[in-house]
């Protein structure tokens, strides 16, 4: 085989100040561990234990670490070489944890996207990430992500191979991978770029966050003791596990950090989770607040046992406290609020915490180290109790996104601090509510989308001569999307907008949920507004008129 071109990319680096690595050095959050040389060791340690149960299959830590030498070391073979980033598109199967541990394995670097993302969203960070390769499952909720493959490698060329776990049609299967052992790397730099994790994306398209081994691993760590995680829990996935809260929060990770046993769930619907939880007695799982309603509704009628779950964690919107109040009343399990990002910042309630916080706030941070203020529009601390802006940096908060200049003059402060866009409330206690964001996007069930980057896709329609994406509040979803839309000489079909922006590669949850057809975007202020106080406008003027109406 001819030797692979020597790739010319922009390196990975995620970098903090000297005197912050020291810092976070002594504190003891970085150790210098590395995922392969934790899982190395688990795998020793925990070898006769069961790590990963889904899909029919149930791994020891010695099998999981064997599959994930195999697939690393059939990676290398096929020509891929460390540094080489992998745009990984799994479900929640047991595949998904073997490859991203192989890819750890082989230096490569994971670039995780999520199940319903579309060829738009994935060539995205193909491109943006340089990916030299892409793994998928044959299929997954009934999309044939082969298909995607060839639209992927049509589009993005470097993306030079594609490995399918099931049937791999002219690709690689992941299955019959194999190669020489010693051709594998030694452990990586623990300062090094891990992974590139996808961002909500609050202005435009996804930006792309690289995480190192040590700020991740202290994450998931710290979570554990946070969330009741050691070597006797079950931690079930329910939400996709390429979504960091699954991920880290403690999630798999965490899990797989304490030997603990990690369960997956192919979806989050009580049918399919509630079995799993009686046959292998889970401890512990997360949800979106929609589905932890779901599930408090379903635990009343259901027949399957579910008293081995002692923390039911709710994230990724908020829970409101009259929701949170149905969830313990049904669930009968401790709950756990946690607020987090991608980018770093997770806050958790604790689980001695009084009820009235644990029901009324998102949580307080992980750890000691991470710096939070509370900010006025001018950058002004407000004082406890005040809503203001959020801004964190600390041990496991990123200091820039990947190759994005913009993003990261706006999106971080000159002295390191993230601007997360969240508006909060902090009480003396350290604890956060979150109040809403400044930031226009929708929340749509925990998943983010961007306004902007819907209402570019709805320009793009010859019959649309002015689109404004906004949220609207959902009793179920928590919030909705919806696209004010001006239309052309003619007056197109919501169904046919709708069906116009998922054959624009666009995963389902980003089609809007609503469309309303507008004359104007008529507005009493003078002279040109910004897009977003046209959104807050045409938001405010829908919900006076549902109000009238209703
Ligand atoms: C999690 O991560 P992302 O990156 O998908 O989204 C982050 C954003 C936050 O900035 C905030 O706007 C919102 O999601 N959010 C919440 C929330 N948790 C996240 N808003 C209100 N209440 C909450 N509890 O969503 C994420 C990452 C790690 C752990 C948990 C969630």
């Amino acid at each position: 085989m001819s030797k692979p071109p020597t790739p010319q990319r922009l390196p990975l680096r995620q970098t903090w100040p000297d005197a912050f690595v020291a810092r976070y050095r002594a504190a003891g959050h970085w150790r210098g561990e590395t995922f392969p040389g934790f899982l190395r060791e688990r795998a020793t340690r925990c070898a006769e234990v069961v790590a990963v149960v889904g899909g029919g299959a149930r791994w020891t830590y010695a099998q999981l670490w064997a599959e994930a030498e195999r697939i690393a070391a059939g990676l290398l073979a096929q020509g891929l070489v460390p540094g080489d980033r992998v745009v990984v598109q799994l479900g929640n199967i047991p595949e998904f944890i073997a490859v991203v541990c192989a890819l750890f394995r082989a230096q490569l670097v994971p670039v995780y996207a999520l199940p319903a993302h579309r060829l738009t969203e994935v060539a995205h960070f193909a491109r943006k990430a340089e990916a030299a390769a892409y793994v998928c499952a044959e299929r997954f909720d009934a999309f044939d992500y082969r298909a995607l493959a060839r639209d992927l490698q049509a589009e993005v060329p470097a993306v030079r191979r594609v490995f399918v776990v099931g049937a791999p049609a002219e690709f690689a299967a992941v299955a019959s991978l194999d190669g020489p052992r010693t051709a594998l790397p030694g452990d990586p730099d623990p300062q090094a770029v891990a992974f590139l994790q996808i961002s909500g994306g609050s202005t435009g398209l996804s930006k792309l966050i690289p995480r190192t081994h040590d700020d991740y691993i202290y994450s998931f760590r710290a979570s554990n003791a946070l969330c009741g995680i050691d070597a006797n829990s079950v931690y079930m996935v329910a939400l996709p596990a390429a979504h960091n809260f699954p991920m880290s929060s403690p999630g798999f990770f965490g899990a797989l950090y304490a030997g603990a046993r990690v369960v997956l769930s192919p979806g989050p619907g009580p049918d399919v989770a509630f079995p799993l939880i009686a046959a292998e007695r889970v401890t512990c799982v997360g949800l979106v607040p929609p589905l932890a309603l779901l599930w408090a509704d379903a635990a009343g009628k259901t027949a399957h046992d579910l008293s081995s779950l002692q923390v039911l964690q709710v994230g990724g919107a908020k829970l409101v406290p009259e929701a949170a109040r149905r969830v313990v009343a049904s669930l009968g399990c401790r709950l756990q609020q946690v607020f987090g990002m991608a980018e770093g910042l997770v806050n958790y309630t604790r689980l001695d915490d009084p009820d009235e916080l644990v029901l009324t706030t998102q949580g307080r941070p992980i750890s000691d180290d991470d710096e939070v203020l509370v900010v006025d529009d001018h950058g002004v601390p407000v004082t406890d109790g005040e809503v203001g802006h959020l801004l964190t940096r600390g041990p496991y908060t990123i200091r820039a996104y990947h190759n994005d200049a913009a993003a990261n003059a706006r999106s971080f402060t000159d002295d390191g601090f993230y601007r997360t866009g969240d508006m909060v409330q902090r009480l003396p206690s350290g604890h956060l509510i979150v109040q809403g964001r400044a930031t226009d996007h929708i929340n749509r069930a925990g998943e983010k989308i961007s306004a902007e980057e819907i209402e570019d896709h709805l320009l793009a329609h010859p019959q649309v001569f002015d689109a404004a994406v906004v949220s609207i509040p959902d009793d179920f979803l928590g919030e909705r999307s919806c696209a004010f839309v001006i239309p052309g000489d003619e007056t197109p079909r919501p169904a046919e907008l709708k069906a116009w922006v998922r054959g624009r590669g666009l995963a389902a949850f980003k089609v809007p949920d609503q469309i309303v057809f507008v004359d104007a975007f008529g507005t009493t202020a003078v002279g040109k507004i910004s897009r977003r106080e046209l959104r807050a406008q045409l938001r405010a003027r829908f919900l006076e008129d549902q109000k009238d109406a209703g």
